[in-house]
């Protein structure tokens, strides 16, 4: 019973949310540099308004975040103390090719990486990589247009080669696209797409997901010729969609919804464009130029996992006058069995044990949740310490639906990282102050503090649940 005896429990980042250093040691301008918090980061990363560089009378967080390029020692040493078993992060891709398209990787970002998985290797911790979490060289966006041209798949191909090999026995576990489906909301992201005016958004958007697609089996690929022992994963933002009601409208609705994001690990898992996807492109006059070289790479390179994110389910109907949440970049309705965060993301614990039942049941292969979490406000006391009993409480209740899904529903689960073990830079907002960590950072909105990190309360409380391997969550 419970938790298999080598479950990788640990914490994930992604590189442009804490590492800073976004002009140290050669390292290129990203996307994910040039997005200020603020009114504007919505419409910016959603493609609407283009932003390709620093403008004046803003605020980049990423430029600076928590440092973490020049703290990863502590960091990790906090996370060894902690008892990780991984170490979810990911790798910026202009570390090693600062333009994209250049053809010899920069050697200072690969021995960045390379002694920072050599510090997890110390601690008997597994680095589990995401090959790129949101971010794409500025180069390429304004050169190529992102992940519209087909191009990318090369440079992106250049890019995994350069890391599989490099880092052979280093790194086993790899995603190749975080959030793969977010491309519908924040094509921006990841993409790196900016929409001209008048231009059918759908047809670029299918198309440059059609291309990660490729370039991820492509990738899936070359890592099993690497390195048989490499598990290569997809990652899918996830959180079923409910209907708001049994009117069989909203049933299916929600269905359809669901399908909306299926569909990208339908292709990555099963191999092909399932027909409904065919079909719905077909109906929305989007052609996708496939080749038959396509078609064969998808159906031979299939990932060897699923993982997920997953912070809340989301809720649907038809009634367009029903209220929706705050503030998410999934707009939800509002779900009036569930309580929500301060940034309206509606907590729902047993919604995780669902959406791993769903997902078990679309793919029969391991899962592995590598993100969960709750962003919230915390406030040091006098001590300095933050008590951040709300965040126990969210972690305990998903950590038990993840437990019943494992135990109860017989689920094949690798492990569990929380998001920003560590407190860094919201994807969504931008924030500081949105924070997630186990490890408080002194850093604010506006970019003051010392950068001291200090353990949170939860950060004991994490540390029994790994020791006990999930059997104490008092
Ligand atoms: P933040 C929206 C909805 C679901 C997942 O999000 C999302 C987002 C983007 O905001 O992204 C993932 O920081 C993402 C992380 C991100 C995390 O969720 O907006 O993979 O980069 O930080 C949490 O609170």
């Amino acid at each position: 019973m419970g938790f298999r005896q080598d479950f990788l429990w640990g914490g994930a980042t992604a590189a442009n949310q804490c590492e800073g250093a976004y002009n140290t040691d050669g390292r290129g301008l990203a996307n994910v540099d040039v997005v200020p918090i603020g009114n504007e980061r919505f419409d910016i990363i959603s493609g609407k308004r283009k932003m390709l560089d620093f403008e004046d009378g803003y605020f980049y967080p990423a430029k600076k975040a928590i440092d973490m390029y020049h703290h990863y020692k502590e960091d990790i040493k906090l996370f060894a103390e902690m008892g990780f078993k991984t170490y979810r992060l990911s790798i910026a891709w202009t570390r090693i090719f600062p333009n994209g398209d250049e053809l010899e990787p920069n050697e200072k970002g690969l021995a960045f990486y390379e002694d920072l998985f050599k510090t997890c290797q110390q601690y008997g911790i597994e680095p589990l990589v995401t090959i790129t979490h949101f971010d794409c060289p500025i180069h390429l966006i304004k050169e190529y247009g992102g992940w519209r041209n087909r191009k990318m798949i090369v440079f992106y191909e250049r890019l995994v080669r350069t890391l599989f090999t490099r880092y052979k026995g280093l790194v086993k576990y790899w995603l190749t696209f975080n959030e793969i489906n977010m491309i519908l909301h924040a094509p921006f992201m990841g993409a790196g797409l900016v929409f001209e005016q008048g231009e059918n958004e759908q047809q670029t958007k299918y198309q440059a997901a059609h291309h990660e697609l490729v370039a991820s089996a492509l990738a899936t690929k070359i890592a099993h010729e690497i390195d048989p022992d490499n598990m290569i994963g997809c990652m899918l933002a996830a959180g079923e969609y409910y209907p708001l009601t049994p009117k069989p409208e909203d049933v299916f609705l929600a269905q359809q919804k669901n399908h909306e994001n299926y569909f990208f690990i339908d292709v990555q898992s099963r191999g092909e464009y399932p027909a409904y996807a065919l079909k719905a492109l077909e109906r929305g006059g989007i052609e996708i130029d496939m080749t038959e070289e396509d078609v064969t790479l998808l159906k031979q390179h299939t990932v060897d996992f699923i993982s997920f994110s997953y912070y809340s389910s989301r809720v649907v109907t038809t009634d367009e006058s029903v209220e929706k949440t705050a503030g998410n970049i999934f707009k939800s309705v509002k779900n009036p069995y569930l309580e929500a965060s301060e940034w309206g993301w509606q907590i729902d614990p047993l919604g995780l044990r669902t959406t791993m039942n769903a997902i078990y049941d679309r793919y029969q292969k391991p899962l592995f949740i590598v993100e969960n979490g709750l962003g919230a406000i915390d406030m040091p006391d006098e001590s300095g310490c933050v008590k951040d009993d709300y965040r126990i409480s969210y972690l305990r209740e998903h950590i038990k639906a993840m437990k019943d899904a494992v135990e109860l529903d017989g689920i094949d689960l690798l492990g569990y990282t929380s998001w920003g073990c560590i407190d860094l830079v919201s994807a969504g907002t931008g924030e500081m102050k949105k924070r997630y960590g186990f490890i408080y950072v002194d850093r604010d909105n506006d970019g003051n503090g010392s950068l001291k990190r200090t353990k949170k309360k939860s950060f004991d409380w994490y540390k029994k649940v790994i020791a006990s391997n999930g059997e104490d969550l008092s």
